[in-house]
């Protein structure tokens, strides 16, 4: 069930028809992830990747690991690119097929700071000011280790999804704002400049638009969390995860019962058991009855151990053949590029750039 029907019948009442690149009769959806991390965490994964894996069935569908985004906090050189290719490995070990969308790394696709510049003069300080990631993550790292680079990632953001003409773009939650950016710059463009973007919608997925931390079940699972106990990465070894799942905060209560807010530690397990079971949460709720918090953990448990250890062993494998990775990722550069160069000499020539003749 998609939250976000509102969103989506605007988008398809506001849309502008541009007449850019040609378009196949699939509706489009493009989104990224950054290479920040060794290892994606299952909010990563529920809340993003899934969707972006059977989206490539029904959609025309463009998926970037966003290097540039990363290096907006400072990055060891050695270990991005390894974990660049590590993000790539763990994209295709969760399902996504090169023969099915179109794989690439941002950096490969230099259209996307062409455009965030564009963007960029587009955006107001104090609309770009209000983005409550970049206000979070700078009080983190404090005024003088905050650089301009991430004031400004929601603007290359913006040019990410734009370029590519996407109508529709899954994420959590926690990047719905930057969405709502993305959709009044896009109208802004075109009421300024003449109809060029498609004003695209978010895609978020009500069940698992935030999954939360297992030790402090009303804060996000992210990788920057205080500790990593409530943090499961994908790649951890299994019986580590297990232990989290085991260990994770419920409450004093014994009822096994769906309820956000009065239970969010229960809940955040109903869900994500739910998701990866394809079990509905009644009737879970129904198999656990009287059974205890004890019962649910350990069958959850095995079913985080269950789906971690293939997904570790594929990502091995394509991490071992870089080669093919590689190549995976020569082709989806080049496809991604010839639609983001149409695109954006389309915005070049409605802003007013004089054409470069070479
Ligand atoms: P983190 O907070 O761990 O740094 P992030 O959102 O900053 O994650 P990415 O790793 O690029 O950065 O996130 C990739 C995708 O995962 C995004 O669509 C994001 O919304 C989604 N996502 C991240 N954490 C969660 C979560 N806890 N629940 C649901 N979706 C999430
Ligand atoms: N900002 C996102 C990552 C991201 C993205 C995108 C998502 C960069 N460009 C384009 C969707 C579409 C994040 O931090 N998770």
């Amino acid at each position: 069930m998609r939250d976000m029907a509102t969103d989506r019948s605007s988008v398809t009442a506001g849309n502008t028809q541009p007449s850019g690149p040609a378009r196949g009769t699939r509706p489009r959806v493009l989104s990224g992830i950054q290479p920040t991390s060794g290892s994606f965490h299952l909010g990563n994964y529920l809340g993003a990747v899934r969707q972006w894996v059977a989206l490539q069935e029904s959609h025309d569908a463009f998926y970037m690991v966003v290097d540039q985004h990363a290096i907006t906090v400072p990055q060891d050189p050695a270990e991005l690119r390894h974990n660049t290719r590590l993000s790539v490995a763990q994209l295709l070990a969760a399902g996504l097929d090169p023969e099915r969308c179109t794989l690439f790394v941002q950096s490969h696709v230099p259209e996307h700071v062409q455009l965030g510049w564009i963007i960029t003069c587009l955006t107001g300080f104090g609309e770009a000011s209000r983005m409550t990631q970049f206000k979070d993550k700078s009080a983190r790292h404090g005024s003088d280790r905050t650089s301009v680079g991430l004031f400004t990632y929601p603007m290359l953001m913006v040019a990410d999804i734009l370029l590519y003409q996407a109508d529709e773009v899954p994420v959590g939650e926690d990047q719905r704002q930057h969405l709502e950016l993305t959709r009044t710059l896009a109208e802004r463009f075109n009421t300024t400049y003449g109809d060029t973007f498609t004003v695209p919608g978010a895609y978020i997925l009500k069940e698992t638009a935030k999954i939360y931390d297992l030790q402090e079940p009303s804060a996000k699972m992210s990788k920057s969390a205080a500790t990593p106990k409530g943090l499961v990465s994908l790649l951890d070894e299994p019986k580590a995860t297990a232990k989290k799942v085991r260990s994770a905060v419920t409450d004093t209560d014994t009822v096994i019962r769906f309820d956000r807010e009065a239970k969010p530690g229960v809940s955040n397990l109903l869900s994500i058991y739910s998701t990866l079971t394809g079990t509905g949460i009644g009737e879970l709720e129904q198999k656990y009855a009287g059974k205890g918090y004890g019962a649910l953990k350990t069958d959850l448990a095995e079913v985080m151990v269950d789906f971690v250890t293939p997904f570790r062993e594929r990502t091995q494998q394509y991490l071992d053949d870089p080669e093919t990775l590689d190549s995976i990722l020569a082709k989806g550069a080049e496809k991604a590029r010839a639609v983001a160069a149409e695109t954006l000499a389309q915005a070049y020539d409605r802003v007013g750039f004089l054409p470069a003749k070479h």
